[in-house]
């Protein structure tokens, strides 16, 4: 079976989303998510300029030869655009060997370890009111564990919580203060577990904003409430931070949602510096490698988180779905939803049921795209947030 054409689809229906569809001269036709937030097009040209000519006329199932061949022949290896590449094609691949197979996804993958997939939702307020509102939101909603984001008194843009204003192009600005944030957060911490009790799972991001010491005074000044976990408390690509910050807190460690490939994880796997991968397929080459990584972890006890905004498309969450399904050393899975319109343009891949996702048993991924109410939503140029300290110099976002 052979590839015969592949459109990458750039579609905007409530936010930028990039797809990729292979046919094959059988007649199938594949879905990969390369969707890579405010860098959309790097990707779309990446594919269609340069991955595209390669594909026509090869072997459809030749799933690992084709992924070594994408990284391994170009010699410009890693990167978030070209592992996002990489992905959509393994993606798209795994889809179509599996409608051969006639079988949902997850069972060319082991077949399913457990019944369903646990997921966490996001809560933010500006102030405890709010936010406590907002976790009784995602608890009504069915949610089994939260993700806690809270405004810091004194800032007026915080991550996660200040609104995008409507029909910017340029970043929107926030701002930070790492002093102010390291004083306010356990005392909000303290009030949720107060208010909602011991048991509720609860999670936090720090977004790569805080130094070695500054992370590790944070993780022990939280450990009394037992955090589900701690993630990205410094620059992800600084592997080695992480030492320092185990050494002084026992708090769950989550890290890797931009990095890209197995080795920015080495020094953390295999040194146990972290209790969580978090990398999405979509940025990290694919099931083929999310697989591997997975595996790689297992082995030294750490599970899966895997990245799961509204920024992965549900392409890229059908396929995390499928994997989170069937492997063993599962943890939670990160979902929160997509925009309305986006049901318009992608339909099935998964259900979600009392804050648990399932893949279904549709044959393959189980996504099917609608090229029509696709080109109804055309791209609109679109930024993430930049964050600005007091004095306007840039600091980690
Ligand atoms: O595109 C950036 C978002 O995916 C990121 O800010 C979301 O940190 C995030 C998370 O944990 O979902
Ligand atoms: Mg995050």
């Amino acid at each position: 079976m052979r590839i015969v054409d592949a459109a990458v689809v750039v579609t905007s229906p409530g936010r930028n989303f990039v797809t990729l569809q292979l046919r094959t001269d059988a007649g199938l036709t594949g879905l990969g998510d390369a969707t890579l937030n405010g860098r959309e097009l790097a990707v779309a040209a990446y594919l269609s300029e340069h991955v595209v000519p390669l594909l026509i006329g090869t072997d459809a199932h030749a799933i690992e030869h084709t992924w070594q061949s994408l990284y391994r022949g170009a010699y410009w290896r890693r990167g978030p655009v070209t592992m996002a590449a990489i992905a959509a094609v393994d993606v798209a691949l795994w889809d179509i060997k599996a409608q051969v197979a006639g079988l949902p996804l997850y069972q060319l993958l082991g077949g399913a370890s457990r019944d369903r997939v646990a997921t966490y939702g996001h809560a933010s307020g500006r102030d405890l009111p709010e936010l406590f509102d907002s976790i009784r939101a995602r608890l009504a909603e069915g949610y089994p564990a939260v993700r806690v984001q809270t405004g810091v008194p004194g800032l007026q843009r915080v991550y996660a919580v200040a609104q995008p204003d409507a029909d910017t192009v340029l970043p929107v600005v926030e701002d930070w203060d790492s002093a102010a944030y390291l004083r306010h957060l356990p005392g909000v911490f303290e009030s949720v577990r107060n208010e909602f009790g011991p048991d509720l799972p609860l999670l936090h991001d720090v977004h790569h904003r805080l130094s070695p010491q500054q992370a590790a005074r944070l993780g022990r000044d939280l450990e009394p409430y037992d955090l589900f976990w701690l993630e990205d408390v410094t620059p992800a690509e600084d592997q080695s931070a992480l030492r320092l910050v185990r050494q002084h807190t026992t708090v769950p460690l989550a890290i890797g949602e931009v990095f890209n490939t197995v080795f920015d994880y080495q020094t953390l796997i295999t040194e146990r510096l972290i209790d969580f991968v978090r990398s999405p397929v979509t940025h990290f080459g694919g099931i083929t490698a999310v697989k591997k990584l997975l595996d790689l972890a297992a082995v030294y006890g750490i599970r899966s988180g895997l990245h799961g905004p509204a920024d992965i498309s549900p392409v890229g969450m059908a396929a995390a779905v499928h994997l989170d399904l069937a492997v063993h050393n599962f943890g939670i899975q990160e979902f929160t939803g997509h925009p309305p319109a986006a049901a318009e343009v992608f339909r099935g891949g998964y259900t979600f049921r009392d804050g648990h996702l399932h893949p279904g048993e549709a044959p393959g991924l189980g996504v099917t795209l609608d090229l029509d109410a696709a080109a109804a939503y055309p791209y609109r140029r679109a930024y993430l947030p930049v964050n600005r300290l007091h004095d306007g110099s840039v600091h980690d976002w």
